[in-house]
């Protein structure tokens, strides 16, 4: 008899609820679980890849050692004792900083990972941790901590209520929201234009969410900040700043308009490629539209002046009173307040209190940006990095300057990776410790509901269990912290012992327990507040809400109030007008810039092998427009090399006038069917990565952010015989293999 499991779908940011049907140990079908209140049955065609990952052959089910270019299993307790023990050589002789960590995405749909992962990697001390936080949202956050006090509090759109929604630098119909947890973009965009709101969408590209929108206006790549300046000049010029309650606790509102009125929207429109008459209509009609909300996503972070571009998307919903107003943009009120707990968990808001080594990039949040990881191993001098620890990430594929860093990483001392695939990034390490899949863990977004549209809670249990010989990822690290903390000597073992039995005793779900007693639906409530019995006595979660404004409570500043004009931001006004100048003396020049695209079957680097989400034809494709293709002599289906400054791939192209004139964009994440990897799948099914071409040294300067749009590149056709990149050279040291 099938049964039927209900969970969050642990693969984006949506956190749609699906009913799993199973029979013994084999997964029958994933469906939309059409009793979740807050996803009411949609599931995106990602969903069905949660089975994929779990009965995937090439995922790895034990610790893997590599001996040169050969891998084995090797037992569980020996890996940890590698581990430490060559962690311990690196820092012994070279300091803590010789040891670099990197955390990708998947950590923010890990409840395990964000607790032990944190404790173990933030606690090590090393000034050069990374994430991918400085290839997405850092700017956000770094405007949530300079705005309202701290860098969680990021605001997201009230969706389900707003009735005008910009949308700048986002493709939520098909990333499914960001910063915005949100199933479903499409009815729910849909349900506001039926109540009579409106949609406009900003973007380079004529993108999926455009094609349902009102309105929509193509920007030059990376010049956000100077368009949101002119829609700031427009608001001041025609008297429409209004900020309704806010005025009582915001700071700065005449120095915004001192700035905003060096910027008429005649002295960006060249840059930007927005006429004037269109940026004061985008203006009034966000200013005059009594519930709307300004939204900007990964598009407007990732670019040169993403710092600014960030700050001003905030600004411009502070001053028109749409902040923390219902139909606005609002804080949240999660189950589990993730401010205090991430303090804990060692996550300081912090930014610039030092540099990287090398170039002098900012810290932020005590990480440094991943666009700093090849120049610190590459340069030699005290506080060169010697080992790596990457945690849920693939920066070979996903930070600019793959080619760099794959020429890197076999000169480490020590390199470990937890993750369940041996992937583009993971061959280079000598050991890599994997993971249970989503399938046999608990789960529970922490993060997520965070920054969800409404406030809702849910608790998915493992539907199946793990087997004796495997671990997961908060038992990974639970394990590392104890052997890591525990002194040498006589006393080591007995250390470890004790330390072992107290932190895998601080379970994810003890600890989600406790956040939830002691969150704002937890004992404030009475008894009948939210606690974890009741989560578990509600597989479909729980609905918590719509949400409410929490100004000036919230604001985590001296005094409780927003600072509109952080000093930190007027200082890097000067680099948006050297490149604002530059912009309009050459205009569009004739020169081409790259820019990214997601699609629904794809996340990242990393669902490519599943069979599912790569059949079909193939996605890895340069959109050009029109004109842009006939100008070089470029047909439909031609193979093109595509150049910047610093690489070169060779992809097919699909002319398309969704995209504006001057600007081609390719997808990233893939690239595979590098030497050495196992993911036969997603080898099959390679295309070429984009950050085979973006390059660490293009970076918002202000943030550390990396600019992955915007970045100059070259098409020229070439013979249909070249199918493939120039080969990288791989591994041209060979690799130090690691004495057991
Ligand atoms: N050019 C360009 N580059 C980009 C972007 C872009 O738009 N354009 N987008 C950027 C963005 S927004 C992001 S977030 C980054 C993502 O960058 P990364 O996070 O570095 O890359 P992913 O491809 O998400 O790799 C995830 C890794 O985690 C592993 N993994 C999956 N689940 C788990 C788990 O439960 N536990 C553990 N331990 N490991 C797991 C996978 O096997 C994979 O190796 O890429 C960025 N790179
Ligand atoms: N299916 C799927 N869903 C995903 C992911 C995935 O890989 N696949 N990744 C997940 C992750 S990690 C993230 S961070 C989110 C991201 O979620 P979104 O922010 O919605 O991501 P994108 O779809 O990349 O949309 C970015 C848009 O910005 C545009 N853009 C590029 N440069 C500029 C610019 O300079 N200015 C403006 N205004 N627009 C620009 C691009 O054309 C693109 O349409 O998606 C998440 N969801
Ligand atoms: S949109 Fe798709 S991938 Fe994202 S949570 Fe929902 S089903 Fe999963
Ligand atoms: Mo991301």
């Amino acid at each position: 008899m099938p049964t039927t499991h209900y969970r969050s779908c642990t693969l984006c940011e949506a956190t749609c609820g699906v009913a799993i049907e199973v029979e013994g140990d084999q997964v029958v079908s994933i469906r939309g679980d059409d009793a979740d209140p807050f996803s009411r049955g949609y599931i995106c065609p990602k969903a069905t890849a949660l089975a994929d990952l779990h009965y995937d052959p090439d995922r790895l089910r034990r610790p893997m050692l590599r001996e040169g270019s050969n891998w084995r299993e090797i037992p569980w307790d020996e890996a940890f004792d590698l581990t430490i023990e060559r962690l311990r050589a690196v820092r012994d002789a070279y300091g803590i900083d010789a040891i670099a960590t990197y955390q990708g995405n998947p950590t923010a749909h890990s409840l395990g990972l964000m607790l032990h992962g944190q404790l173990f990697l933030r606690r090590l001390g090393t000034r050069n941790a990374s994430s991918a936080t400085s290839i997405d949202q850092l700017p956000h956050m770094l405007a949530a901590l300079m705005m309202f006090g701290d860098q969680l509090l990021m605001p997201v759109p009230d969706l389900d209520r707003t009735e005008h929604m910009i949308v700048l630098g986002g493709n939520p119909l098909v990333s499914n929201g960001s910063v915005m947890t949100a199933p479903n973009v499409k009815q729910r965009l849909k349900d506001m234009r039926a109540r009579g709101g409106r949609l406009v969408v900003i973007d380079p590209r004529r993108t999926e969410t455009a094609g349902v929108a009102d309105r929509h206006l193509f920007i030059r790549p990376g010049t956000d900040a100077a368009f949101l300046l002119s829609f700031l000049h427009v608001l001041y010029a025609e008297g429409r700043v209004r900020l309704g309650r806010l005025a009582d606790f915001t700071e700065g509102i005449e120095e915004l308009g001192r700035i905003a009125a060096r910027y008429p929207p005649e002295a960006t429109a060249a840059a930007t490629g927005i006429a004037p008459d269109d940026v004061r209509e985008v203006a009034r009609g966000f200013a005059d539209a009594p519930r709307a909300v300004l939204y900007g996503r990964v598009g407007i972070c990732t670019q040169e002046l993403g710092g600014l571009a960030a700050w001003l998307c905030y600004a411009i919903n502070v001053v028109t009173g749409h902040l923390d107003s219902p139909g606005g943009m609002m804080f949240t009120t999660p189950a589990i307040d993730i401010v205090p707990f991430a303090r804990f968990l060692g996550y300081d808001g912090g930014h610039a209190r030092w540099t990287s080594r090398v170039s002098k990039l900012p810290e932020f949040g005590g990480e440094l940006p991943i666009v700093t990881l090849a120049e610190e191993i590459e340069t030699p001098g005290p506080g060169q990095v010697r080992a790596l620890i990457t945690s849920a990430g693939n920066p070979v594929l996903s930070s600019p300057g793959g080619p760099r860093l794959e020429k890197l990483l076999p000169t480490l001392d020590f390199m470990v990776s937890v993750d369940p695939y041996l992937n583009e990034t993971t061959r280079f390490a000598h050991l890599i410790l994997p993971p249970t899949s989503p399938l046999e863990r608990a789960h529970y977004d922490a993060a997520l509901a965070a920054f969800s549209v409404r406030n809702v809670a849910k608790y998915s249990p493992p539907l199946f269990e793990r087997g004796p010989d495997q671990r997961h990822d908060w038992e990974i690290y639970a394990e590392l912290s104890a052997r890591w903390m525990a002194p040498r000597g006589p006393l080591g073992a007995m250390a470890t012992r004790a330390l072992r039995s107290t932190l895998l005793g601080s379970t994810p779900e003890t600890l989600l327990a406790l956040g939830l007693r002691t969150g704002p639906h937890g004992l404030l409530k009475g008894s009948a507040g939210l606690s974890l019995d009741k989560l578990r006595a509600s597989p479909h979660g729980i609905d918590l809400g719509a949400l409410e404004p929490r100004l000036p409570g919230r604001l985590n500043t001296r005094g409780k109030r927003i600072h509109l004009v952080p000093a930190t931001y007027v200082a890097d006004l000067p680099r948006l007008d050297e490149r604002l100048a530059s912009w309009t003396a050459h205009g569009a020049g004739g020169g081409l810039v790259l820019v990214g695209r997601r699609h629904l079957r794809s996340n990242n680097s990393w669902l490519h092998n599943s069979f599912r989400m790569v059949k079909g034809k193939p996605r890895c494709t340069l959109l050009v427009n029109p004109r842009d293709a006939a100008a070089r002599g470029i047909t439909h289906g031609d193979k093109v090399r595509l150049a910047s400054r610093t690489g070169a791939v060779v992809v097919p192209v699909e002319i398309s006038d969704e995209m504006m004139p001057g600007v081609v964009s390719l997808p990233h994440g893939w690239g595979h069917g590098r030497p050495g990897t196992r993911t036969r799948v997603a080898n099959a099914h390679a295309g070429v990565s984009a950050n085979d071409i973006t390059e660490p040294a293009f970076v918002d300067q202000l943030s550390g952010t990396a600019a992955l749009t915007g970045v100059e590149v070259t098409i020229e056709r070439v013979a249909t015989e070249a199918t493939q990149a120039a080969p990288v050279e791989l591994l041209e040291q060979p690799a130090q293999p690691v004495e057991p």
